[in-house]
């Protein structure tokens, strides 16, 4: 790919391929990686993407305002074979907090918001728009690819009358099943890829809910089958596995572990909590001011030249970074650079070998994720919550 991004923003702007494992000098991040593009300038993005799968891109300057206002889009590679479905269906679902009058409200980056959940909106669109009925028709077999690209809002969508099956995360495929609880969990920045039998009836519509907030859940879409027989009168057979990508498989029996400990936010009583003393002097709350950490060290912002890695890593080996929320709040984490296997939650194994570029954590919740160290650079680690991420809770890990 070559992509000759022009800034045409009267500020400094970047674009960082989200998922995309490719060379550091490509990942988007201003001062890290490369000095942001200055408003009237151009930087030309170059590589070749070695997975395929559900991807994205967004800016990674002011990253809570740009993002905010809807700069994202996807990006898609394709496998070398074609796979066995009737349509390639693509939904990028972002979230916004409009005013009366429809405008985007004020009020970006303020404490509360920092502090407790993030910017979530009060309208969601599919593909930037209000979202109207689906048009599909029976018996047909779709591959629905999903995309979170709201700021904050976490979804989790119920398919009324359907039972679709999971066959890729963040782009990486894994072994196709049915999700728990028959909801499909998506957090900021996280996709999903899924496979529909078109089971309904023809002239029948059915609900797709997200009831992700308690007592908040709201109709996303309908699917509207039209009144044409069925295009065929069982699912098809053909497998739902996509093929592997080339994605290292970490070496548990050498890998070495790391803590990644997530500190801070709003609690019950509106204080925070355990990040005293760490480095960043601002008092929480404070434009610009340090709530989160992440082993006691608070990144803020969008990127800084003088960050201090948190850890080196040697390149080529395998690790196992033991991901610890010790939060009130949701966080799904986003490593740049690499996919890494998601081995299990709480001491309990996943299934489905499954790898992620951001993994989502409950509050409280522990997730260990293994990975290869095989890309060099400074790589960010981050809360894709964006008001989380630029008010502390991000770090830098360096493959050396
Ligand atoms: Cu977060």
């Amino acid at each position: 790919m070559r992509i000759v991004v022009e800034n045409k923003l009267d500020q400094d702007t970047t674009v960082h391929w989200h998922g995309i494992r490719l060379p550091n000098a490509m990942d988007g991040v201003p001062e890290l990686t490369q000095p942001p593009i200055k408003p009237g300038e151009r930087f030309i993005y170059e590589f070749a993407p070695p997975d395929a799968g559900t991807f994205w891109y967004h800016p990674h300057a002011n990253s809570l305002q740009q993002l905010g206002h809807g700069l994202a889009g996807a990006l898609i590679v394709e496998e070398r074979q074609p796979v066995a479905v009737d349509r390639d269906l693509l939904w990028v679902l972002s979230d916004w907090r409009l005013k009366a009058t429809g405008q985007l409200a004020a009020g970006f980056g303020n404490m509360m918001d920092a502090g407790m959940g993030g910017r979530v909106g009060n309208a969601v669109t599919l593909n930037g728009k209000v979202p109207g009925d689906q048009t599909v028709r029976a018996g047909e077999r779709i591959r629905l690819r999903l995309i979170n690209a709201a700021l904050a809002r976490i979804m989790a969508l119920r398919f009324e009358g359907h039972r679709p099956v999971i066959i890729a995360i963040d782009g990486q495929p894994c072994e196709p099943h049915e999700p728990a609880d028959s909801r499909i969990l998506l957090a900021p920045a996280m996709r999903v890829d899924l496979v529909i039998d078109m089971q309904g009836d023809p002239g029948r519509r059915y609900l797709v809910r997200d009831d992700f907030y308690d007592g908040l859940g709201y109709t996303l879409t309908r699917f509207n089958y039209g009144d044409e027989a069925p295009l065929r009168a069982h699912p098809s057979d053909a497998s739902l596995r996509l093929p592997s990508n080339p994605v290292p498989e970490p070496d548990l029996s050498s890998a070495e572990r790391h803590d990644i400990v997530l500190q801070g936010g709003m609690m019950g009583g509106g204080m925070m909590s355990g990040i005293g003393g760490m480095n960043g002097m601002a008092m929480p709350g404070m434009d610009g001011g340090a709530v989160w950490a992440i082993n006691g060290m608070s990144m803020t912002g969008d990127g800084q030249s003088n960050m201090p890695p948190l850890l080196t890593l040697q390149r080529g080996k395998s690790y196992v970074l033991s991901i610890r929320n010790q939060t009130a709040w949701w966080h799904p984490m986003h490593l740049h650079g690499h996919s890494f296997r998601v081995m299990s939650r709480n001491g309990a194994s996943v299934p489905y070998h499954q790898w992620s570029d951001t993994v989502l954590l409950s509050p409280k919740e522990t997730v260990d994720c293994a990975f290869v160290a095989d890309n060099p650079g400074d790589w960010m680690l981050h809360c894709h919550v964006m008001d989380h991420q630029v008010s502390g809770l991000m770090t830098v890990l360096r493959v050396a």
